[in-house]
């Protein structure tokens, strides 16, 4: 595999990072995932405008322009002859001393991965997911705000620990006030009584990009969507649920907490969405 590290393609085995790098020894830095649909980058600019202001939000000064990134991101792809896969662009504080001040780090680091990703079985989305809500709780914006797609993911990480040893595939995470927040990596939406319903960035949801397709692909095919605060109760008591997210796409939840979803079988709106999502990614994007 080559890696883009910092203006040149590289081998994998050359792709290195400082052990003094700010991004390894605290997680400072943000990240994207972006997919690559048939020669087509998707949501390109809207993954690096995302990826601007999460830099912006930590202070995180970078001297690469979005025409740079765009053309870095779409180079790493053809230098490994992808034509469908998942790319992981990075950006680290760089290398400082040892103690917190990021300002002195002068050097911020730019990797670009670009491979495969698969989180779930074709299985898992024929029947749904079964998942969990878990103790730990999104952070509360006020300590470090959901909406910094950050290199400090310790959070979710731990959430999705107690997911998969209570045996689900993945975890609802509440809020500090309780209400329901979002998944460890993708955002969660219901369908109740013709409307679609998913909780606000506000509540502690990443302003996710495959959401902001969906509530598109819902407005044109006019399926009310509404965000609003969301209990577990209301999950509980949906007629469908379903997860956004880049890696995950569009998949059914069958099952929240041991309550079946509807009649535990993915819904047929949550179907329609899934089928529209992809006539959607396989007919735009950026060209290699
Ligand atoms: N919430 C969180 C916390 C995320 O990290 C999403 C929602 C969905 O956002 P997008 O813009 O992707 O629709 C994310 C994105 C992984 C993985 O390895 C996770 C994400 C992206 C790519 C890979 O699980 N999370």
């Amino acid at each position: 595999m080559k890696v883009y590290l910092n203006g040149k393609i590289v081998d994998e085995s050359e792709a290195k990072i400082s052990v003094f790098d700010h991004g390894l020894l605290y997680g400072d830095g943000v990240f994207e995932g972006i997919r690559l649909y048939d020669k087509c980058v998707f949501k390109l600019d809207e993954h690096l405008e995302r990826l601007e202001q999460s830099a912006k939000a930590i202070l995180l000064k970078t001297p690469w322009s979005r025409e740079e990134l765009s053309k870095a991101v779409c180079e790493t792809c053809r230098a490994n002859d992808l034509t469908s896969g998942y790319i992981r662009l990075v950006i680290t504080r760089g290398v400082g001393s040892l103690g917190l001040n990021p300002y002195l780090c002068n050097d911020p680091q730019l990797f670009i991965i670009a491979g495969n990703i698969k989180l779930y079985s074709d299985e898992d989305y024929r029947n749904g997911l079964k998942i969990i809500t878990v103790p730990t709780r999104r952070s509360n914006p006020s300590a470090l705000p959901p909406s910094v797609k950050s290199l400090n993911y310790l959070n979710n990480i731990l959430a999705k620990v107690e997911a998969i040893n209570a045996g689900c595939m993945e975890a609802l995470m509440l809020n500090d006030q309780g209400y329901i927040a979002e998944c460890t990596g993708d955002n969660v939406f219901i369908y109740q009584k013709g409307t679609l319903y998913t909780p606000p960035v506000y509540a502690g949801a990443l302003n996710g990009i495959t959401r902001q397709v969906v509530i598109e692909i819902a407005k044109d095919k006019n399926i009310p969507i509404i965000e609003r605060e969301m209990t577990r109760y209301d999950i509980w008591t949906a007629e469908e649920c379903f997860l956004t997210g880049t890696a995950a796409e569009v998949i059914p939840v069958t099952a929240v907490d041991s309550r079946e979803i509807g009649s535990g079988i993915p819904g047929e709106v949550t179907l329609g969405l899934i089928k529209s999502f992809h006539n959607v990614v396989n007919n735009q994007g950026t060209m290699l």
